[in-house]
Formats: C-alpha cells, structure tokens, sequence
C-alpha cells in the first residue's frame, strides 16, 4: 500500500519543457511527479513565449533565473550546476519529443516523455542506443497503464486462469473529434497536423495506450504480422486518420483487433482492453478503471475491485486510499512516476540490475509503440495489405 512515503533516498530534482499555460496535460504530469515527493519541480522552459512560460514557472514558484526561454538554454545552464536539475519531462507537441530527448540525454539528463517517442523507429532506436551509453533511463508516458487492475490482469494471465491466449481486442475511440474542432481549439489542431504529429493521428495518440496494456497483459505475445486501415472522416485531415482499424497476428498463432478514432460520436474515451483465453477472459476499461471483468467460461461473470484481498499482492501494492473508494488516472501517473524514480535512482547508483523487474513503460515501450505506428501507416498507405513486423 502506498501511503505517502518515499522509496527513494531523496527527491528528484526536476524540470519541465512545455506542459505550461493552456496545456492539456502539464498539470497531470505535474500532480503526478509530486504526489509523493518523488521529484522537485526547480526548472522549466514551459512554453514557446519567453515571458509567459517565465511567468507560468513563477507562479508555480520556481525561481526566475530557473524558467528558460527554450529546453536548450535549460540544458547547458542546468547540467553546469552542482544542484542542475536530474531528470526532465518532455509535455511538448510530437514533432520535439526526438530533438528534446535526445538534447537531454546529451546533457546527461534523465527524461519522460510524452508519447508517441519519435516520428520513426530509426529515431526511437537511436535514443535508446544513447540512453544505455550513458546509464540514463527514458520513461514514456502510458499512464493508464499504471492503473491497478492492469497489473491483475497481467497475473491472471500469467498463472494460466485464462488458458492460451487466443484472442486481444483493443479500442481507443472517442468522439470528441467528430467535427473540425481543430478550428477553435489549439491542443486538437497540432494533433492534425502531420508537422507537428507525425505519419499519424489517432494511431499514435490514441491506440499506442492500449497497445502497450496488452504488451504488460500478454508479454509473451509478439507481433508477427498487421493490417491496416484507414480513414480521414473530417478530410481536411488528411492525410492524418481519425479512424483506424489493425488486425493483428502474433507469433503464438493468436490474433489481435484494434479499433481506434476520434470520431466514435457520442462515446467518451471508450478504451477497451479484451483478452481472451481458452478458457476465459478479461477485460478492462478506462472510464472504470477500478474494476477488471473476468469471464471463465461456464461460470457466471466476477467484477474484481481494485484493493480487495482477492486480488494477487502486486496488484494490491499500489493501492493508495484502500477498497471501495475510486481512484483515478492521478493515481495512475503517480504509480508510473514512483517507477520512474526507482529506476532513475538505480541507474544513478550504477546497479540498474536492481529494477530489472520492475514494470514500468520505458525506452523499450516507446521504441515499440513507434515501430507499431510505422507498420500501420505502411499497410494502410499500400492500401490495406499485410506487412510483416521487424
Ligand atoms: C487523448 C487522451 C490521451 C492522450 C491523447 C489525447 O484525448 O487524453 O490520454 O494521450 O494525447 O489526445
């Protein structure tokens, strides 16, 4: 159970670029971080405008010579002081997260970053080949998959209550992005646009966290082959999709759907993990994300709630506030940032042997989700056909 203390000899000493004024996911980064005194938030280049990202780490309460007019300056002035910043997370458009990370690794800085990691797997490859030579760790932000019922999910998997693994069903589709509503609002028109997004929309912004849940459900299933489709409802976004649909088939002989839009009107985030054994099944939701529905064939349908003495110890470790009571994707992120600094301790005390097993989305998982999307957009670009993975 997780009540506040820390696991780490000391905070982290942290900065932030982007994630400032009108972003829609700096203040998350931010609560999870700090929730429980893992990292310290000293500096920041926050946004594009000098003045008003100074202004913004101000009233956070950052020191004025601390806020940076852009992550370079932050960087060189950082990495030349005794008390320079560790780690940075990178809250910034698409398009940055590869020069950014890869600045930050050079400075010999720590990162989390947003997801997707890169626009190609070339890139992702090459910040993982950097984070190693230099022991430095690169943590991609997958927050749901800090939920707990995550973690139950994976252990039913692996002590066998589902059978063979046979089928994964995947979907991220929300309908918020049903009509053009890039014109009025600015965190949705970045995310259409192929210079700041990359090869893809929904694909790398939606379906990449179901993704990677099945990789933690489901380690042992690899990817052989996919198929891709898909579609620019609202056209002005094309060539960006705002739906999509992959078939999967992985090395086991199990195959695999993912449904993701943006254009699902009415539904709300309507994440959806499915995985299905020979001789039952899980599945998870975001919008509940406290509970894990498990299906043995024959038998009637069990809810599992989260905190609740059924479930196995691991996924009671992180329970924060005890049975009955929701938590929610704060909580989530705080699981992945306690990760992030266990593992960012380790690897500073040159023994990251010691979170070997410690499960937690990094440079692996952001160099998967890149070449996941890379194969996508092939199919679907060749007009549908299956592309094998490598
Ligand atoms: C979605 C959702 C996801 C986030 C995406 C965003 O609406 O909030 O969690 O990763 O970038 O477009």
């Amino acid at each position: 159970m997780i009540n506040g203390n820390r696991l780490t000899k000391s905070a982290i000493r942290w900065g932030m670029v982007g994630g400032g004024k009108g972003s829609q996911i700096g203040y998350v980064h931010r609560s999870a971080a700090m929730r429980d005194g893992y990292f310290d938030l000293i500096a920041g280049a926050f946004d594009l405008d000098a003045d008003r990202g100074r202004a913004f780490g101000m009233e956070l309460g950052l020191q004025a010579d601390r806020c940076y007019p852009d992550h370079q300056a932050m960087f060189t002035a950082e990495a030349a002081r005794p008390d320079g910043i560790r780690c940075v997370t990178i809250a910034t458009p698409n398009n940055t997260h590869y020069p950014i990370t890869k600045a930050a690794l050079q400075a010999g800085i720590h990162v989390i970053c947003e997801k997707p990691l890169t626009f190609t797997t070339a890139e992702a490859l090459d910040l993982q080949a950097i984070a190693k030579a230099r022991g430095l760790v690169v943590g991609v932000t997958y927050g749901y998959s800090g939920h707990q019922m995550i973690e139950e999910a994976a252990r039913l998997v692996a002590d066998g209550t589902l059978g063979k693994i046979r089928i994964v069903n995947l979907q991220f589709a929300h309908g918020f992005h049903s009509a053009a509503v890039e014109l009025e609002n600015p965190a949705a028109r970045w995310r259409v646009d192929p210079a700041f997004a990359g090869p893809s929309y929904v694909l790398g912004d939606l379906a990449t966290h179901p993704l990677y849940i099945s990789e933690v459900i489901c380690p042992h299933l690899k990817i052989r082959r996919l198929l891709c489709s898909r579609q620019s409802f609202v056209a002005s976004r094309a060539p960006l999709e705002d739906n999509a649909t992959v078939l999967m088939e992985y090395d086991s002989g199990a195959v695999g759907t993912c449904w993701t839009s943006a254009v699902n009107a009415g539904a709300m985030h309507s994440q959806k993990v499915r995985v299905v054994g020979s001789k039952g099944s899980v599945e998870w939701w975001d919008e509940h994300p406290n509970q894990l529905r498990l299906e043995i064939q024959g038998e009637p349908a069990r809810l599992l709630d989260r905190g609740m003495p059924y479930l196995h110890p691991q996924s009671l470790a992180d329970d924060r506030i005890g049975a009955g009571h929701p938590e929610g994707l704060f909580d989530a992120w705080a699981n992945l940032h306690y990760r992030f600094a266990l593992a960012i301790e380790a690897h500073e005390e040159g023994d990251p042997s010691r979170v070997a097993d410690l499960r937690y989305p990094g440079i692996a998982a952001g160099v998967e989700g890149v070449r996941w999307v890379e194969h996508c957009v092939r199919s679907a670009d060749a007009g549908g056909i299956w592309v094998d993975y490598a």
